[in-house]
C-alpha cells in the first residue's frame, strides 16, 4: 500500500489536489477543522470536483486533528496565516520521515511552519493553477496551470512526484524553488494591491503604468539586495505581460476583499517591506503603498495583517 497523502484544509486547493490524487486511485485522507466540519462532511458525502461542466464527487475519508493515525505525507493546503498553527497541531503526528507540501502563497509562512517540525522535510510548491469554492466541499477547477515544488535546502527530488504524474497534476522538480517564490510575490505586490486601491481588474492597471513601474523599479531593488537577482530580471516587462494576459480577471487580493474575507497581506506586501527592513533598503513607494492597502483594508473593517 502506498503512502497515503494527508490533505490538510478542505478549500480550494486542497480539494483540487484531494479529487485528482483519490481519482489515480491513490490513497488519500482530508483532515479537516473539527468534529461540527466531519460531520457536515459525512452528510455531503465527500469532495465534489467540477472540471469543465462536470461535476464527480469522490468518497475521500476524512478525519480532524485528533484522529491518532500517524502522518507521513502532509499536504498543507490552507492559507498562509493558517499554517503555522494547523501545522503545528498536527507535529505530534508526525512519523519520523515525514515530509510536508506547502502550498501556499506568498513567503513567511513556510519557515513559520519549518520552525514548528524541524524533524520534518519541508517542501514549497508555487502554483498557478486556479480554483474556487461554489459551495460547502464543492470546487471548480478554473484555470489549468503548472505547479513548481521544490526544498531550498535539499535538491534531491522525492519518490512520490510518481503519485502526481499519476493523478495528472502539471508539475515540475525546482532547484531555484525560492526564486520562483520571490518571483512570483514580487508580481503579487506590484499588481495585487493596486487593483484593491482602484477597485478594478488586473486590466485596469494599463491605466497606471508610471505606478506600477515606480514599484517594479523598488521591487527589483529588493530582489538584488536579498540576494535573488534571477527573480529580478526583467520584473517591469514580466509585470506588464501578465496584466495583458489576466485584464478580465480580478487578483486574488481583489476577489478576498471583495468577498469580505481576510487578505494574505502579511506573506506578500508586508513580508517585502519587512525584509527590506531587515536589509536597510529604503523603500518608499512600496512602504506607502502598505500603508495605503492597510488603511484601506481596516476602513472595510477586514484584518491588516
Ligand atoms: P481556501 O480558503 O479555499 O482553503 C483553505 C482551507 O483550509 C479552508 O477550507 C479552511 O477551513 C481550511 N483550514 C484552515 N485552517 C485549518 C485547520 N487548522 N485544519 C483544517 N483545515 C483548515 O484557500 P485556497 O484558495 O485553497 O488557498 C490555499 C493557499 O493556496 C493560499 O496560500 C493561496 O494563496 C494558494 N493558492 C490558491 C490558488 C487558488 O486558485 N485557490 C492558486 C494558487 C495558490
Ligand atoms: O497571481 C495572481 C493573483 O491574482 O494572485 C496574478 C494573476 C499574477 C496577479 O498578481
Amino acid at each position: 500500500m502506498s503512502t497515503p497523502w494527508h490533505v490538510l484544509g478542505a478549500g480550494s486547493l486542497g480539494t483540487l489536489w484531494a479529487t485528482r490524487l483519490a481519482r489515480a486511485g491513490l490513497p488519500v485522507r482530508l483532515i479537516v477543522r473539527d468534529a461540527e466540519r466531519l460531520r457536515s462532511y459525512q452528510v455531503a458525502g465527500g469532495l465534489t470536483l467540477v472540471e469543465h461542466g462536470a461535476a464527480t464527487t469522490y468518497a475521500v475519508p476524512a478525519q480532524t486533528a485528533d484522529d491518532p493515525e500517524p502522518i507521513r505525507r502532509l499536504l498543507v493546503a490552507c492559507k498562509a496565516y493558517d499554517a503555522e498553527s494547523a501545522v503545528a497541531r498536527l507535529a505530534p503526528r508526525l512519523s519520523a520521515d515525514a515530509e510536508l507540501i506547502l502550498l501556499q502563497n506568498g513567503l513567511g509562512s513556510q519557515d513559520a511552519v519549518a520552525a514548528q517540525v524541524p524533524q520534518a522535510r519541508c517542501i514549497s510548491a508555487s502554483s498557478t493553477e486556479g480554483a474556487f469554492r461554489d459551495g460547502d466541499w464543492r470546487v471548480v477547477f478554473a484555470g489549468h496551470g503548472f505547479t513548481w515544488l521544490g526544498d531550498a535546502s535539499h535538491p534531491v527530488a522525492p519518490i512520490w512526484l510518481d503519485d502526481l504524474d499519476a493523478a495528472k497534476i502539471p508539475h515540475e522538480w525546482s532547484t531555484d524553488i525560492l526564486t520562483r517564490l520571490w518571483r512570483k510575490l514580487a508580481l503579487n505586490c506590484a499588481i495585487n494591491p493596486l487593483t484593491v486601491l482602484h477597485d478594478c481588474r488586473n486590466g485596469g492597471l494599463e491605466q497606471h503604468q508610471c505606478e506600477v513601474a515606480t514599484l517594479c523599479a523598488e521591487l527589483a531593488e529588493l530582489l538584488e539586495r536579498c540576494g535573488q537577482p534571477a527573480a529580478a530580471v526583467n520584473l517591469q516587462q514580466e509585470v506588464e505581460r501578465v496584466i495583458h494576459a489576466t485584464a478580465a480577471n480580478y487578483s486574488s487580493m481583489y476577489q478576498d476583499v471583495a468577498n469580505q474575507r481576510r487578505t494574505e497581506i502579511s506573506y506578500l506586501l508586508g513580508h517585502a517591506c519587512k525584509v527590506a527592513t531587515r536589509h536597510q533598503l529604503n523603500l518608499p513607494h512600496l512602504n506607502q503603498l502598505q500603508q495605503r492597502l492597510v488603511g484601506h483594508l481596516r476602513s472595510l473593517g477586514l484584518p491588516s495583517d
